[in-house]
């Protein structure tokens, strides 16, 4: 078991405050989990084996996981650039989760993979696996600010089953956020957590507005930290190919017909914006999130832009 680490006490299980559950969720070290992530994978987390050559994409979720997921893949595998349209959720493993009927083992399936294998997960610097830090595996992590992303991740909870289709307010919802009773946890204990680990050299942190503002110079800094030599040509297929538009019409990557998500309530290729929170809270609410936002991350040199 690793030892308890600083950030554990900010999530707190504090459910009784919030009449909004989903049958099976659970709270582990802190973080709430709905049933659709292995207990197992977490409590198995110091023997879980990675390499040294693995590449995790990590995010908090609705931080832009998709987007550099795709590009990651690419830079890895351009032959693909012309291949089938493999659905991105079939190729890449997504390490903790097991969609809840389905008998996909990651961790299995894993163990099979040629290297260098690309691997998904949204947990939680302190629920990693352990041998992802020690064998120094490449690690990309994708922050989002928490305006646009408390919004992208309401929408989620409304069109996604594993949150029971949220019926209840935005309103209602952000105080969730703001009180991290929220799926995978709440969002400044992960992206603190992992901010830790920003100056490590295997590891890259970006931020969805930085990529949002450069898109190629973003696909040229993952195609440098994972030592990938890439032509012009290729690099401009990439950055098109990963374009919102382009990949919103993207049945690999759009999810539009992915059994856990209803895209009649909210697409998964939603806006992708900076900015899109100014349609969303009222005053006050702003002024909730500015103050959480002093409060969690005022004392940091980890800043976002919105
Ligand atoms: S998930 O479910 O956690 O894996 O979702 P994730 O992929 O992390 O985040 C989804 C949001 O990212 C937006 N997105 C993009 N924005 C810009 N460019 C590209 N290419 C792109 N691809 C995905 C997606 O639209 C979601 O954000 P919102 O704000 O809801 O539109």
């Amino acid at each position: 078991m690793s030892e308890v680490r600083e950030h554990d006490s900010v999530c707190t299980d504090n459910s009784d405050e919030f009449p909004y559950k989903v049958p099976g969720q659970y709270f582990y070290e802190g973080v709430l989990f709905n049933q659709d992530v292995r207990k197992s994978v977490l409590e198995s987390r110091d023997s879980i084996e990675c390499r040294e050559d693995d590449v995790f994409i990590v995010t908090y979720p609705k931080s832009g996981t998709t987007w550099i997921l795709e590009i990651a893949n690419l830079l890895l595998h351009p032959e693909k650039l012309d291949g089938g349209s493999e659905a991105q959720e079939r190729s890449v493993p997504f390490l903790e989760f097991h969609l809840t009927g389905g008998s996909v083992d990651h961790i299995e399936n894993m163990k099979k993979m040629a290297s260098p294998r690309l691997i998904k997960s949204h947990l939680a610097e302190h629920l990693f696996p352990t041998q992802a830090f020690t064998k120094k595996s490449k690690i990309i992590y994708v922050g989002r600010n928490p305006k646009d992303n408390a919004v992208s991740y309401y929408h989620f909870y409304k069109s996604v089953s594993g949150f029971g289709y949220y019926k209840g307010s935005w309103d209602a919802f952000l105080q969730m956020y703001l009180k991290d009773h929220i799926v995978w946890g709440g969002w400044s204990h992960h992206c603190l957590g992992w901010w830790k680990h920003n100056h490590e050299s295997n590891v890259l942190y970006l931020k969805y507005e930085d990529v949002k503002k450069d898109e190629r110079g973003t696909v040229e800094k993952i195609a440098s930290f994972l030592g990938k030599e890439v032509d012009q040509q290729t690099l401009e297929r990439i950055v098109t190919h990963c374009s919102f538009e382009s990949m919103k019409k993207n049945p690999a990557v759009n999810r539009e017909d992915a059994a856990d998500v209803d895209s009649s309530v909210s697409p998964f290729m939603r806006k992708g914006i900076v900015g899109d929170w100014k349609n969303h809270f009222t005053v006050a609410q702003n002024e909730q999130i500015e103050q959480y936002y002093k409060e969690r991350l005022g004392n940091t040199d980890l800043q976002f832009e919105w």
